[in-house]
């Protein structure tokens, strides 16, 4: 045993009393018991030792074809009452619920070890950061957490001996039958149980189940926020570094956006960019009233396809050692991985992500599943922030939304103030594109990239974000709006995107600092066409006039679909946000 913490001593005994383990392990985090459990999974083949020198300390896992992605339809928000998690979760009573799964969790790791995982969540020490504690019957999950988390006896000494605030997660892959896979939460009892799965965002019980849907809910109690938001730094020539956080829905380039690099004409005059985080930031009021941020995680979980020198330099130089691959391609020739995008040469002799032997030159079947994963340390990342341990977080200058839009939303606007701010975040979309399976060019809503994550009522989660503004007055972030994708006529990207939205990012900076001009449109306020830096581009100004077009018909049909939307909050949908709304209309009929 780690601690003496009797909250923790008598949550564990219950579960061991429950799931009847064989063995309990708890995890120290040392170098030594990590590296036994590494020879121990790749003794029973649940791991694959990867080319020493290519990619040293690096392992392959494949999971199976059923489990291979989060299964939003089997993730529940247990509050007491279902008005508490609201129209846009799972909901089941929480006596139901646990009545339900405690048989199957009984006796579920006979013949196994259960591992005992301590992890804060956030610097050790900070003030943002939390503990939580996460049962597991998987090596897999333990040194996955090792790298997302600052996992081992570290976080018990953060929690001491009395305190009751930390997360308890049980976790067991039982048979791993997708019919009785169950992702849940019982936000009221700091509780996650995840069962049947062994796919990550189902069971590294930090990430999404923890950091986002638990902490959406302590954040609103104790008047802090988390959001599914990178934050990344950019440092100007005198060394000032103006931070932002961003969201956007799943699969649309946070991870790319927080690690970009910066376009010639600004690496030329000294600018940098710094990475804090790629999936989830934790925001809280400082001492002198800023927003200041965290990023909870300790590493990065990021999609493998689509991931090369070119799309994220960094990324794939975080990949290159201590990093667990998930079910991407394992090429025999070198024992290296290989996925779709990550070059044009796919190995001929090669293991695809089921575990059948594939031929990339010949074969028409991927070799990577397209939700293939690296688990690679933070500190592996060349842009990796420095302020990244820092315990206070760093200071938010912007916050920005985006999604996926062929038409409708321009390049970037700027929100007219924070209520303004928080409306366009709650009627932020995404088109479906041809990857998903469905018709093409749907509007999907996801507030602020958060349906999936938000762990109550979303009409009281924006309520809380109102409450946010009134509390940081004129020290709260500016929030904007961005649009990578709009296309033309023929269905082509306009924007360049990667390392050129920095020329965007640059005009946000500038307003924050009161530097840029804008012109108001009914929308919000958009820069002047000449205020975005094109300079060693391909485009010209008409172009970009183009991209900042805001066509009122769309924008009138936009209004009504956001109208739809909002109808599913009923009462909860706070006031503030029906009066934007109106006000949008009345604008766009001027
Ligand atoms: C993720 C997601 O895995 O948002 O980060 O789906
Ligand atoms: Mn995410």
């Amino acid at each position: 045993m780690l601690t003496n913490n009797q909250n923790v001593i008598k949550w564990v005994d219950e579960m061991v009393a429950l799931c009847k383990p064989d063995q309990i392990v708890w995890i120290d985090g040392s170098e030594e018991q990590l590296n036994a459990l590494r020879e121990e999974a790749i003794s029973t083949g649940e791991m694959e030792k990867l080319n020493e020198e290519k990619l040293p300390g690096c392992l392959l896992h494949r999971t199976l074809p059923n489990d291979v992605a989060r299964v939003e339809a089997r993730t529940f928000i247990c509050s007491r009452k279902e008005e508490d998690a609201g129209p846009t979760n799972n909901w089941c009573d929480p006596k139901e619920m646990y009545a339900k799964l405690t048989p199957m969790y009984d006796g579920v790791m006979k013949g196994r070890t259960m591992y005992v995982i301590p992890y804060s969540m956030g610097p050790i020490g900070s003030p943002l950061a939390k503990v939580g504690v996460e049962l597991t019957d998987s090596i897999y999950v333990v040194l996955n957490m090792d790298i997302m988390t600052r996992m081992g006896k570290q976080a018990f000494e953060n929690l001491g001996e009395t305190s009751n605030d930390f997360v308890r997660g049980l976790h067991s892959k039982a048979n791993i039958d997708p019919e009785n896979r169950y992702i849940v939460h019982f936000p009221e009892d700091n509780t996650i149980w995840s069962i049947n799965s062994a796919y990550g965002g189902n069971v590294l019980l930090g990430k999404k189940c923890f950091a986002l849907r638990i902490a959406s809910y302590q954040g609103k109690n104790e008047g802090w926020m988390a959001e599914h938001m990178l934050i990344l730094g950019i440092e100007n020539p005198q060394g000032e570094v103006t931070y932002i956080s961003a969201a956007f829905p799943s699969a649309c380039g946070k991870t790319n956006l927080a690690m970009l690099i910066p376009p010639e004409v600004y690496q030329k005059q000294g600018y940098k960019v710094w990475t804090v985080g790629d999936d989830i930031a934790w925001l809280k009021p400082g001492k002198d009233g800023r927003l200041y941020a965290i990023n909870p995680e300790n590493g990065f979980f990021g999609v493998a396809p689509g991931t090369n020198a070119k799309s994220n330099f960094n990324a794939l130089e975080s990949t290159k050692k201590n990093t667990i691959f998930t079910n991407v391609a394992h090429n025999l020739d070198d024992n290296t991985v290989w996925w779709e995008g990550l070059d044009k040469n796919p190995p001929e002799h090669a293991v695809d992500w089921t575990g059948k032997p594939w031929n990339g030159k010949t074969s028409e079947e991927k070799g990577a599943h397209p939700n293939s994963r690296f688990t690679a340390p933070a500190i592996n990342c060349p842009c990796i922030s420095p302020e990244f341990n820092n315990p206070e977080g760093v200071p938010i200058s912007a916050m920005i939304f985006g999604g996926r839009r062929a038409k409708t939303a321009p390049l970037v606007y700027q929100s007219f103030d924070w209520k303004h701010g928080v409306f366009v975040g709650s009627t932020m979309a995404s088109e479906t594109t041809a990857a998903a399976t469905g018709a093409v060019g749907v509007v999907r809503r996801d507030p602020m990239a958060m349906l999936p994550f938000c762990g109550y009522h979303m009409g009281d989660y924006f309520a809380h974000w109102l409450e946010m503004g009134e509390k940081l007055g004129d020290k709260a972030p500016k929030i904007f709006n961005v649009n990578w994708f709009r296309t033309d006529d023929e269905g082509h990207f306009i924007w360049p995107g990667f390392g050129d939205n920095m020329r965007v990012l640059m005009w946000i900076v500038a307003r924050c600092k009161g530097e840029a001009d804008a012109v108001e449109t009914p929308i919000g306020y958009e820069p002047k066409p000449e205020d975005i830096n094109i300079e060693g581009l391909d485009i010209d100004l008409d172009t970009v006039k183009g991209l900042l077009n805001v066509d009122v018909d769309l924008w009138k049909e936009e209004a009504k679909g956001i109208r739809e939307f909002y109808a599913k909050f009923g009462n909860k949908l706070p006031k503030e946000l029906m009066d934007q709304l109106d006000a949008l209309e009345a604008r766009l009929a001027k």
